[in-house]
């Protein structure tokens, strides 16, 4: 998987250039993993969007925790923000992000209308750390990349918007920003999902972190991929990592183990799964 590094020049960097895009948006894409909605956001987007309006799109969603999923689109509509679970690998799924978008800026394409514009477009862009899916969804939206043409403000040579559904228009590639990495949990988090280098961590902290989250959370699935009973289920998480590296026939190379139980985690050995609920602490250092 390609990693961005994400040096203070880099980030200055795609800060300005994403600033500048929205200001040629109606309405931001924000696009999150499902898995960990909360912490696969962009630590600024939300103070770069000034104001604009956003549908935040938890991508993914065929991984994640159905019920956890659902106490996150319940934990946005409380908090008045439009959301939507979505497997962007399947188009039918993503049909209601041009209504919504619509819906919500309602008002100004009723005022476009007032003031003699027929057809009046809006304009959106997909934005959201690397590796969220915003490329897949991008594609999705748009029909066979019809590129708007013609003479009109904001069609430039490096830049195109891509006709979608309905009166939709796409900016043809998405903003990229840096994820919250100055967390170790949310770091964790992210690493274990592959949303970020193991090699900020070492696979024996993502793993040990994360068989722990298991134990506490989804510890049926665990008992069923690894075979473990109720007394194996509660040892404590790093003697129950190296009881699994012995039993799995590792010897004593926890790494190996630790490797094992990462690539089981990702590839959805351990089922479906949601690192975080709303209202959970963000920030705990350790
Ligand atoms: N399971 C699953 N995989 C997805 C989904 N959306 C994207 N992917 C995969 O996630 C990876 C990253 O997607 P991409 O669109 O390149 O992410 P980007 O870096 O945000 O543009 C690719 O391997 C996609 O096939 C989804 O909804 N479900
Ligand atoms: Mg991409």
């Amino acid at each position: 998987m390609a990693q961005i590094h994400w040096f203070p020049g880099h980030m200055q960097k795609a800060r300005r250039e994403v600033a500048e895009k929205i200001k040629q948006v109606d309405i931001v894409l924000e696009v999150v993993d499902a898995r960990l909605p909360e912490s696969s956001r962009n630590p600024m987007l939300l103070e770069m969007l000034s104001q604009k309006p956003r549908i935040s799109i938890l991508n993914k969603a065929d991984l994640a925790d159905k019920r956890r999923t659902k106490l996150w689109l319940d934990a946005y509509e409380k908090d008045d923000q439009s959301a939507i679970a979505i497997d962007a690998q399947h188009a039918r799924q993503l049909k209601q992000i041009p209504q919504m978008a619509e819906k919500i800026l309602a008002e100004k394409i009723a005022r476009k209308k007032a003031r003699g514009i027929r057809n009046p477009h809006v304009r959106a862009m997909c934005i959201g750390i690397p590796n969220v899916g915003k490329s897949t969804i991008l594609n999705r939206l748009v029909k066979k990349n019809v590129a708007v043409t013609g003479n009109r403000p904001g069609v430039t040579k490096n830049q195109q918007w891509l006709k979608a559904e309905g009166n939709l228009e796409l900016l043809d590639t998405p903003g990229i920003l840096w994820p919250k990495f100055d967390d170790q949990i949310i770091g964790k988090r992210l690493a274990l999902t592959g949303a970020i280098a193991e090699s900020v961590f070492t696979d024996d902290d993502v793993a040990l972190w994360g068989l722990e989250y298991f134990q506490a959370n989804y510890a049926q699935a665990l008992a069923k991929l690894y075979k473990l009973n109720a007394d194996e289920l509660a040892l404590p998480a790093h003697e129950l990592m190296t009881h699994l590296t012995d039993k799995l026939g590792f010897g004593e190379e926890y790494d190996r183990m630790a490797e094992r139980f990462i690539n089981d985690v990702r590839k959805g050995e351990l089922g479906t799964y949601t690192l975080e609920v709303p209202g959970d602490k963000i920030a705990e250092r350790d």
